[in-house]
């Protein structure tokens, strides 16, 4: 269902899977987990799995140098045709490991030139890199945005590492919220394609994600995706320990419908881990770990 979506835009999303409804039954996606580092805690993130942001806890993914992944990438295009999309979504942050992320993106593209680069972000550091999006003609980015009221944002990000040193409470919120519309604004305004998520967690922003949707919205936000807080206390999270449990399926639905937006509402979403290979639901990382594709550079 293209919706209002205009021809033009189509054609830029009709081979992404997770920018088209319909695109991700026959695209495929795959992740390299180049970016261990983050500058932000989130109480749902548990470091040692992957960022929480786009993948279920509980599962670690193999760290890989920017050479690395550009060996894996070459062997997965090598063997899923589908393969449309290389995305980078963690383990830590896309923008502020953004040397690896970069380096990898150049690296693959030397060899790949027709395949579409995607990052994911908290945000915090994303105004700093649009330009260099922009020059790596990286044409989908997502943004994590759970909140748009610092109050609500101090329950969901204890601290953030900016400028140098670890802000706390509102002072915290009230910059990664900034930094997140300021880059949310850049993007759009270069014709960058922005997806933004927001892990629903209840009785903290289950109401506060139309304000969300509408202050995305204003900005020019291409799509939101809202996710379900996935909280296990044997993950080890902060929401888990604090008993919070993860949204029904019921329950983020409401919320989703309550947003309205048509095509411009993402609810395929499979949340996928930082190391994920194949169609969306479909898990091939495992025929690609490192010791299963060849040594030089293919
Ligand atoms: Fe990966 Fe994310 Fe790009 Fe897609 S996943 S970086 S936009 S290529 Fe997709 Fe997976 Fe949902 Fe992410 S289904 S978790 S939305
Ligand atoms: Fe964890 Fe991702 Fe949040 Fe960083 S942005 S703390 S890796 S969930």
């Amino acid at each position: 269902d293209r919706g209002d979506v205009p021809e033009h835009v189509w054609d830029r999303i009709k081979d992404h899977p997770c920018f088209s409804e319909e695109a991700h039954h026959y695209f495929a996606r795959m992740h390299v987990a180049v970016a261990p580092a983050c500058n932000i805690q989130c109480n749902y993130c548990n470091r040692k799995y992957d960022c929480a942001n786009e993948s279920r806890p509980g599962v670690t993914s193999e760290r890989l140098t920017p050479e690395q992944a550009a060996r894996k990438v070459m062997a997965v295009a090598a063997k899923v045709p589908q393969l449309s999309v290389l995305g980078i979504a963690g383990p830590g942050d896309s923008m502020f490991d953004w040397r690896r992320t970069f380096e990898t993106f150049r690296l693959v593209s030397a060899q790949l030139p027709d395949l579409k680069f995607c990052v994911s972000t908290n945000g915090l550091a994303l105004p700093d890199h649009v330009d260099e999006l922009a020059e790596h003609n990286i044409d989908h980015v997502t943004i994590t945005i759970n909140a748009v009221d610092p109050e609500i944002a101090t329950q969901i990000y204890p601290w953030i590492y900016f400028n140098g040193r670890r802000h706390t409470g509102i002072e915290a919120a009230r910059i990664l919220l900034a930094r997140q519309m300021e880059g949310l604004e850049r993007l759009t305004a270069k014709g960058v394609l922005v997806k933004v998520n927001s892990v629903l967690i209840p009785g903290i922003n289950d109401r506060h994600l139309v304000e969300v949707n509408a202050a995305i919205k204003a900005r020019g936000a291409f799509l939101h995706n809202v996710m379900p807080l996935i909280s296990d206390p044997s993950h080890g999270t902060r929401f888990g320990l604090d008993g919070r449990r993860g949204p029904t399926p019921a329950e983020v639905k409401a919320v989703q419908d309550s947003l309205g937006g048509g095509a411009h509402l993402m609810r395929h979403c499979r949340q996928c881990r930082a190391d994920a290979v194949g169609m969306l639901g479909e898990d091939l990382s495992r025929d690609f770990t490192l010791d299963k594709i060849p040594e030089a550079p293919v």
